[in-house]
């Protein structure tokens, strides 16, 4: 049996080793190498060519490479049968949280104003802020979010949370639903994006969303591009209602050349690196869940289709 890889990756070789090392036995196939796709059962996808899995007669299960399905689920042309994994993976929260750490500690000790003023060889002090005089807000505390709101709380920050539902008790204060997100947004400096992409979270960025937080706050943008409304991000960045905004990922990857937010002096870009799947770590998921698929056997992380992640 078969394991195909479906993605735009340059160099697919590390996923190639790290399945092989999980499972000798394993045949690991890229798509376009394929002779007989009637023998496939299980497919691995990041950024798929749309329709693909229409050609898979055989196909039970597609896991995504990552945390996000959003790339899986905006393809109408993947049969209902067929489940949908993704990654839940210890690493890849914690190099989220530490991703969000960074951007936050260079935004409280000003580190990149002091780099432009070095440029400009100014010696000039400026106060910073500590941890406890900022309120981080993390939007979407799933698997990730809660990770990254728990580690923010446990090492000083003033932490709250927003997410659909009200589920477990955290340490953090936990705001949920539309009605509790004016009072999320206005008790929060620096927000943390870490939502998934659906079609209600589609534009949650916005211009009325993102006036709700209090004049001088930071956002950033870790979730999915099209989370936010570029336009309106650029408005209250402009009108000085925002200070800045760390941007992570983007309606369209790689961010195109003319793109307004390349020049924005109050946007940082960091091109979807805040947290990368290391094929090493979750090639056993990956192996489980395609042994899973063959015994006909619960699979592990599957996604909610209906919900959208
Ligand atoms: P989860 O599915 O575990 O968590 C999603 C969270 O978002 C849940 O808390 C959920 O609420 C909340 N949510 C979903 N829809 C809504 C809504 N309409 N209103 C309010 N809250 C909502 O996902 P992960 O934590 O594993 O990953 C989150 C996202 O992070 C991924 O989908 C991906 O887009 C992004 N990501 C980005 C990376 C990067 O490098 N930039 C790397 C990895 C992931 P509830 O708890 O109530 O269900
Ligand atoms: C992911 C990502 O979803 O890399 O894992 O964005």
């Amino acid at each position: 049996m078969t394991v195909v890889i479906v993605s735009d990756f340059a160099n697919p070789q590390p996923w190639i080793n790290g399945l092989k090392k999980a499972d000798p036995e394993v045949e690991v196939i890229m798509h376009d190498e394929l002779q007989d796709r009637s023998k496939v059962e299980f497919a691995l996808a990041w950024n798929h060519p749309p329709g693909i899995f229409m050609q898979f007669p055989n196909l039970k299960t597609i896991s995504s490479l990552g945390a996000g399905v959003d790339h899986l689920l905006k393809d109408p042309d993947i049969p209902s049968h067929i489940n949908i994994v993704r990654i839940i993976d210890p690493l890849l929260s914690q190099d989220m949280f530490e991703f969000a750490l960074a951007v936050i500690m260079s935004r409280l000790k000003s580190l990149v104003h002091f780099r432009e003023n070095q440029h400009k060889k100014v010696w000039k002090k400026k106060r910073y802020l500590r941890m406890d005089q900022v309120r981080v807000g993390v939007m979407g505390t799933g698997v990730i979010g809660h990770h990254v709101a728990s580690n923010l709380l446990r090492i000083g920050f003033s932490v709250s949370g927003w997410s659909r539902s009200q589920g477990q008790p955290a340490a953090y204060k936990k705001y949920f639903g539309q009605n509790q997100l004016k009072a999320f947004l206005n008790n929060t400096d620096i927000l943390i994006s870490l939502l998934p992409l659906t079609p209600e979270t589609h534009g949650m960025l916005n211009k009325n969303t993102l006036g709700m937080l209090p004049q001088g706050a930071w956002v950033v943008n870790l979730g999915r591009g099209p989370l936010l409304v570029d336009g309106d991000l650029i408005i209250l960045l402009d009108a000085g209602h925002l200070a800045g905004a760390n941007l992570d990922v983007f309606h369209q990857e790689p961010l195109p050349e003319n793109h307004p937010f390349w020049a924005h002096p109050k946007v940082y870009i960091t091109p979807h690196v805040a947290s990368l799947t290391d094929p090493e770590s979750v090639a056993p998921q990956i192996i489980e869940n395609y042994r899973r698929t063959l015994q006909k056997q619960p699979l592990l992380n599957l996604v909610n289709r209906k919900k959208g992640y």
